[in-house]
């Protein structure tokens, strides 16, 4: 069975959150997904997030994507998690293009053709103006 990780805040769930998911499922068998604790993102500069744990942890569990949820709450779990879990692919967003290759010690790190147009940004502008 091939293993899929992937990390992210998915705050405000949009379409660029649901077709990442989506194909990264599509690259094997069995989807885990970390999602970020607020502490996490406060100590990666991230301070606007918008949704509590609970309800992002409920929108990436709602596109019927992924088969595990996990929490994401320290700088080094990735590698933690790739061993834990017998990971194959590590994959997330082309934003990131680059900034994961060290994990090609341990697995496949893949990245996915960002979706232009969408962010969480954009939404939070809107919304909030
Ligand atoms: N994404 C996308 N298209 C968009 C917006 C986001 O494909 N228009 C992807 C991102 O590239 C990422 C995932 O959706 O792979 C989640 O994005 P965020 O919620 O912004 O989370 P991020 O800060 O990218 O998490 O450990 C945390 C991760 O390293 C990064």
């Amino acid at each position: 069975m091939k293993k899929i990780i992937t990390y992210g805040t998915f705050d405000l769930f949009h379409e660029g959150h649901r077709r990442l998911l989506e194909r990264a499922k599509a690259l094997g068998d069995y989807l885990i997904v970390g999602v970020t604790t607020q502490h996490f993102d406060e100590s990666r500069g991230k301070v606007n997030v918008v949704d509590s744990i609970m309800e992002r942890i409920e929108n990436v569990k709602n596109t019927g994507f992924v088969d595990e949820i996990i929490v994401e709450d320290h700088d080094g779990q990735k590698i933690e998690d790739i061993q834990k879990y017998g990971i194959d692919t590590f994959a997330i967003g082309s934003d990131w293009k680059g900034t994961f290759d060290y994990l090609e010690d341990f697995c496949n790190v893949v990245y996915l053709e960002r979706t232009p147009y969408i962010s969480s940004t954009i939404i939070r502008k809107k919304t909030f103006k």
